[in-house]
Parts: C-alpha cells; sequence; structure tokens
C-alpha cells in the first residue's frame, strides 16, 4: 500500500495523513473549491479539485473520488467519518476498483445502518437489549399491546435513523397512535425507510461505547470505553476515557459483549458499540457505528495506540499486532469538540473569519486541528475546528488540563464552543462523575456563561488594577529616599 487518498476534510483528513506519513505512505487530497487553501489540501503529497462546495458537488461524489483515485494509482481510500463512510454502496465501488476501502465490508455498513438489522444479527449472540419489540411496527393495536406490556414511558425508534434523529419519547397510551404515525411519515421523509419500533426509554441513560478492532484472520478485540453523556441535541461535545462509573468487571462484560456484536456482523477493521447504562449500571446494546469515530483520540491516548495506524495494517491484510491482554489502561483522557457556534446564542453556527486562531501547547495537550489563523469558516460543512484533548494520570488532573488549554486556546473573530467546556468541567456534576445524557439540559443555560464572562471581566480589572498600583508604587520612587 503505497497511496492512500482521504475522501474527507479537516481535522480528520490531516489526522489520517499524519500517520499514513508516519509509515511511509503517500497521501492524495481531495477538496471542494470552499477548501481551496485548507490546510489539509497542502498537507498531502497530490491534491486534487473534485467540484463545488455543496457536499453532494463534492466529498459525497463516490464515483468522481473513485475515478481521482484509479487516475493516481491510488492503492486504497479513507473515508474519515461523515460524508462517504458509512455508505455500502462506496465500500463497494470501491472494492470493484480494486481499491481497498478502509472499513468493514459493504455487509456489516448495511447490518448496522439499520437498528432492526442490527438487533436481529446480535440477537443470538445473548447481548442485553433494551425490552421492546425487534421487528417494525404498523398497527396501532399491536403497538399498543407492546408498549403496555413493557410500561410508559416508551420510545418509538425510526429504524433507518440514528444519533436520535427519528426518535419520539411516548409517555402514556393516548399518545400512542398520533406519535406512532407521525414517527412513521417522519421516518420515511428522512431516511426513505418508515419501520419504526418500540421501546421501553431507559430513564437518565449515560451512553457507553466500547472501540473495537478487527483484523482478516479472525482476530477482534475491544479498546475499552468512552463515555460520551455530555451531549446536546443528540451532538456529542465532551468525550473521556476511560468512564468515572464502569468497574473492572462492567468493563469486560460490555468489551466482551461488544466483540460479539462485531462477530455477529464479521466486522473488519475500527468500529463503535454504542450502550446505554442505567442508574442501576445495567447496560443495553443500542447501535454499532461502523466507522472510526470523531472521539477515537481519548481510546488511543490511555491505551497508546494509533487506531489509523491499526486500520491501515488491517487493511493490508496483517494480523493485528496487539492481543486483548496486551491493553490496558493508563491514565484518563478528555476530548472537547471545539465548534464554531455561539453558545450563547444557541449554539447557531458562528461564521467569519479566523483572526485569531493559536493553539493551546503542552505533553498533555493534544489539538487535531483543521485550520488556521486568517482562514475563512466554510457555511458549508460540519462547523467542527478541531478538538482540543488533555490527558492526565487521573481524571481531575485531564479536567485541569483542559482548564488550562482552554485558557491558552486564543479564537478571535467567531464565537466557539470552548467557554462552554469551561462550564462543563467547572461543574460539581461533571467533576464528581455523577451525571448523564441529560447533564446540558439539566445544567446549562447561556446565562451560565455570562455569568462566566463576567467573574472573568471582573478577576480581569482586579489584576490590571494591582498593576496599575504596582507600576505607580515603582513611579513615586525618584522623589522618595
Ligand atoms: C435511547 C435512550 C433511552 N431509552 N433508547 C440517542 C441516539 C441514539 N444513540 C440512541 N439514543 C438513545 N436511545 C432508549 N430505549 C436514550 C438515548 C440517548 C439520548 C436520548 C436523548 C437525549 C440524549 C441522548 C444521548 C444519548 C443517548
Amino acid at each position: 500500500m503505497k497511496k492512500i487518498l482521504v475522501a474527507n476534510r479537516g481535522e480528520i483528513a490531516i489526522r489520517v495523513m499524519k500517520t499514513a506519513k508516519k509509515m511511509g505512505i503517500k497521501t492524495v487530497a481531495v477538496y471542494s473549491t470552499a477548501d481551496r487553501n485548507s490546510p489539509h489540501v497542502r498537507f498531502a503529497d497530490e491534491a486534487v479539485l473534485i467540484g463545488e462546495a455543496p457536499s453532494n458537488q463534492s466529498y459525497l461524489l463516490g464515483d468522481k473520488i473513485i475515478k481521482v483515485a484509479k487516475r493516481l494509482n491510488v492503492d486504497a481510500i479513507h473515508p474519515g467519518y461523515g460524508f462517504l463512510s458509512e455508505n455500502a454502496d462506496f465500500a463497494e465501488a470501491c472494492e470493484a476498483n480494486d481499491i481497498i476501502f478502509i472499513g468493514p465490508k459493504s455487509k456489516a455498513i448495511k447490518i448496522m445502518g439499520s437498528k432492526l438489522a442490527a438487533k436481529e444479527a446480535v440477537k443470538h449472540y445473548d447481548i442485553p437489549m433494551v425490552p421492546g419489540i425487534d421487528e417494525a411496527i404498523t398497527d396501532v393495536e399491536k403497538a399498543k399491546t407492546i408498549a403496555n406490556s413493557i410500561g410508559y414511558p416508551i420510545l418509538i425508534k425510526a429504524s433507518a435513523g440514528g444519533g436520535g434523529k427519528g426518535m419520539r419519547v411516548v409517555e402514556k397510551a393516548s399518545e400512542l397512535e398520533s406519535q406512532m404515525k407521525r414517527a412513521i411519515s417522519e421516518a420515511t421523509s428522512a431516511f426513505g425507510d418508515g419501520s419504526v419500533f418500540i421501546e421501553k426509554y431507559v430513564n437518565s441513560p449515560r451512553h457507553i461505547e466500547i472501540q473495537v478492532m478487527a483484523d482478516t484472520h479472525g482476530n477482534t478485540i475491544h479498546l475499552f470505553e468512552r463515555e460520551c453523556s455530555i451531549q446536546r441535541r443528540h451532538q456529542k461535545v465532551i468525550e473521556e476515557a476511560p468512564s468515572s462509573v464502569l468497574t473492572a468487571e462492567l468493563r469486560t462484560k460490555m468489551g466482551e459483549a461488544a466483540i460479539k456484536v462485531a462477530q455477529a456482523c464479521d466486522y473488519v477493521g475500527a468500529g463503535t458499540v454504542e450502550f446505554l447504562l442505567d442508574e442501576q449500571l445495567n447496560f443495553y446494546f443500542l447501535e454499532m457505528n461502523t466507522r472510526l469515530q470523531v472521539e477515537h483520540p481519548v481510546t488511543e491516548l490511555i491505551t497508546n495506540t494509533d487506531l489509523v495506524e491499526l486500520q491501515i495494517r488491517v487493511a493490508r491484510g496483517e494480523v493485528l499486532p496487539i492481543k486483548q491482554n496486551d491493553l490496558k489502561i493508563k491514565g484518563h483522557a478528555l476530548e472537547l469538540r471545539v465548534y464554531a457556534e455561539d453558545p450563547l446564542n444557541d449554539f447557531l453556527p458562528s461564521v467569519g473569519n479566523l483572526e485569531v486562531y493559536q493553539l493551546p501547547k503542552g505533553d498533555h495537550i493534544r489539538v487535531d486541528n483543521g485550520f488556521e489563523e486568517g482562514m475563512d469558516i466554510p457555511i458549508y460543512y460540519d462547523p467542527m475546528l478541531a478538538k482540543l484533548i488533555t490527558y492526565g494520570d487521573t481524571r481531575a488532573e485531564a479536567i485541569e488540563e483542559m482548564l488550562n488549554a482552554i485558557n491558552n486556546y486564543h479564537v478571535e473573530g467567531i464565537e466557539t464552543t470552548l467557554p462552554f467546556g469551561t462550564f462543563v468541567c467547572e461543574h460539581e456534576a461533571f467533576r464528581s462523575g455523577n451525571f448523564d445524557t441529560h447533564f446540558v439540559k439539566k445544567y446549562y443555560s447561556a446565562e451560565k456563561i455570562k455569568e462566566q464572562h463576567k467573574e472573568e471581566a471582573h478577576l480581569a480589572a482586579l489584576i490590571a488594577v494591582r498593576q496599575y498600583l504596582e507600576d505607580q508604587k515603582v513611579l513615586r520612587v525618584p522623589g522618595g529616599n
């Protein structure tokens, strides 16, 4: 494998290219007209313009990307996350053109892309699942019978949905019929598939996911868990590894369950198995993501692994160089997703120019960054600028490192989620580990950030006055003795 095309942009494109370069593999970038001056274009050995700014005219054009790959004699394509990373047809098209798709086979992508097909695949492996029905429901009376048997509140979920899209909570029987009809019509228009199913609603769950890695020689390992409960409208904002609530025994059980889920779909490569953890520490299989996830760096830091290197080795047909017993958790890692969004304006995208953009530096700081000072923020794509990752021997140290790193991350010209990171890391519920997926709804408001800004301004004023008085003291000396 001499040359890899990275079919992505921003921080993940650069991150993948860094590992490829480390392995002596040439890299090809593809870019849209909006990304002409993006760092990932300059970082690659070769770069090809593939279309106009909108994703469906550029980064989603699988056929055009494959044409570029063939023309440049590319051996493999790494899809990153988002875009074509979970597109089974693209994975198949790569293989049909003798280009290695650095990811799972299309069969696994198809199975795990449907929540119902995923449940069907894993149910023979004795994996704990939320009580409910594991087939598409169209008949309201049948739905009512099932809902009564599992007890309200229930969740209606779209089989083709994901990331919270197509989910509706139903508190009582009288709401079921109208909510089901809405769920089916929404799923049909959003996903082209109106299949919905019912689950018992797990109150105050934590979102725990297990990283798995499988080679083509029958070896599947897990690389422990990530806690992703700090979410805003199903968008993860802070992730960490390990979770502050998992016991060693629970970690082993969830790791083994995740490996079985991967085996259930003959998985190859890097994948993530998502679970819900309830207040009694029961875990339930939710879904499997068949891609390298945004938050993978926290796993890399506590296991001292390079997951992209493992992906490339597996794609080259190598036996996994790591055995399960080789893996140990060391320390604690925290990731803050730095979005160009305004926490004081309902996290709406903040467009503009990165007039100042200076990254924090330090032994315990990693910034997977996709932007440079002076760049404009394109409006066409996910507004994530970078991922700020910090490491400590303990969770408390990782949190302190994060607070310091945020203070040394200087951005002017746009608003970002950095102040939100400070709010979370200073909050007692987060610091104590006593939180769930309702943290943001429960504790956050824009007022909290405004209070934070006031305190910072007050502190800055005090420092300025003290400095002024110090200077005055020095200035008074010439007249005195
Ligand atoms: C659930 C749940 C509670 N009960 N299913 C969210 C998106 C996808 N990963 C599945 N998700 C959930 N499924 C049952 N039966 C809670 C979540 C969930 C969540 C729900 C609302 C708000 C934020 C959430 C974050 C993670 C998981």
